[in-house]
């Protein structure tokens, strides 16, 4: 393993003024996505959507610091026979790859879930690596409800998190690790501190044990954060000072960078809360976005998967990495919110 150059790539993947794009939505969601705008699910289809996002010239060279890919697309040419992996490395971000594989029911624990993808991961990181992925993704889904989540799928999943990991940095690849604790619920942003703060620990405990070198990941946390069902929504302030003061608290200033997801904020919303931490800096590691919706919703309502609106798609998805490389930055305001397309 050579550490100083995983360190290069992770601070990379969170340098300021940039952020990651999180294109990795597996098949059956990306179904979801494309559904709600009309558009049939074929390989062409996704082909052509990613194709249009990673050609947005000025998103990718002036926001973009890296993109998370889905097998499928990693392998996928553009229309004119260039492998989408070149065009972004053309735009100078860096491509990434979801290696996990979904969740599955956690045996003895209702309602709560595992994610799985262990087995052959070395193998798979190896071609992934020769195809010129220089960084991975693994999601662990943490639920909060009712008697839930029980120590016992945190612990799960943060070994599975450290296990991939590991993998990955033997392999010379950059792990994103996301431990994602949901929003969906209807507990107050308290209760989500509580919960982030039992999981983040547990995921550094279990990195330590496996011997993860924190100078050569990025973590991909969720925000302190009301639930979406929660009566009383947290301000941006507060949700700022919340996220602040717990990531102060669990995650050791070695880690080169965080990078957020949005877990089904507002776009908005998403890039107002970034913004807000900034202004509670110096921080001790680097602070952006990993956003998969927050980036996307935009142009994919914009394109709706007509060709004679993938300028419009396009100018979307600049918009919002606009904004977000901005607030990666502290430097954004809603005054510059205004219709993209
Ligand atoms: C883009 O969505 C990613 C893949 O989801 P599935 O495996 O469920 O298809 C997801 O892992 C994403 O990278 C993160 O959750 C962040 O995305 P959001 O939309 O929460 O910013």
């Amino acid at each position: 393993m050579n550490l100083t150059e995983l360190n290069r790539i992770a601070t990379a993947m969170v340098v300021s003024g940039k952020g990651i794009l999180a294109a990795d939505e597996s098949s059956g969601t990306i179904k979801k996505r494309f559904d709600a705008i009309g558009v049939d699910s074929t390989e062409g289809n996704r082909r052509d959507y990613r194709e249009m996002l990673f050609r947005s010239t000025e998103a990718m060279s002036q926001y973009i610091s890296g993109v998370i890919l889905y097998d499928e697309t990693i392998w996928q040419d553009a229309k004119d026979g260039t492998p989408l992996v070149k065009l972004i490395e053309q735009s100078g971000a860096i491509p990434g790859i979801k290696v996990d594989e979904g969740t599955q029911a956690l045996p003895m624990c209702p309602g709560e879930l595992v994610t799985v993808g262990l087995d052959r991961l070395a193998e798979r990181l190896k071609k992934y690596y020769e195809r010129g992925a220089r960084f991975a993704k693994w999601r662990a889904v943490i639920d909060i409800g009712s008697g839930i989540p029980s120590m016992t799928a945190i612990s799960v999943n943060a070994h599975a998190l450290a296990r991939y990991a590991a993998l990955c940095q033997a392999a010379q690849i950059v792990p994103i690790v996301e431990p994602e604790v949901l929003m969906d619920g209807d507990h107050d942003i308290d209760r989500c501190y509580e919960v982030t703060t039992r999981v983040l620990n547990e995921t550094f405990q279990e990195l330590r044990v496996q011997r993860v070198a924190l100078e050569g990941m990025v973590l991909k946390p969720n925000m302190a954060i009301s639930g979406k069902k929660c009566a009383k929504q947290a301000p941006i302030e507060e949700v700022a000072e919340k996220t602040i003061r717990l990531l102060r608290a669990c995650v050791p200033a070695a880690v080169p960078g965080i990078a957020f997801l949005s877990g089904g904020q507002s776009d908005e919303e998403a890039t107002a809360h970034l913004n807000a931490m900034h202004k509670l800096g110096p921080l001790p590691w680097g602070l952006t976005f990993s956003y998969g919706r927050a980036l996307q919703a935009a142009p994919q309502k914009a394109w709706s998967g007509k060709a004679e609106n993938v300028a419009a798609g396009q100018r979307a998805f600049s918009h919002r990495a606009r904004m977000n490389g901005l607030a990666s930055k502290g430097e954004w305001q809603s005054s510059l919110e205004k219709k993209a397309a």
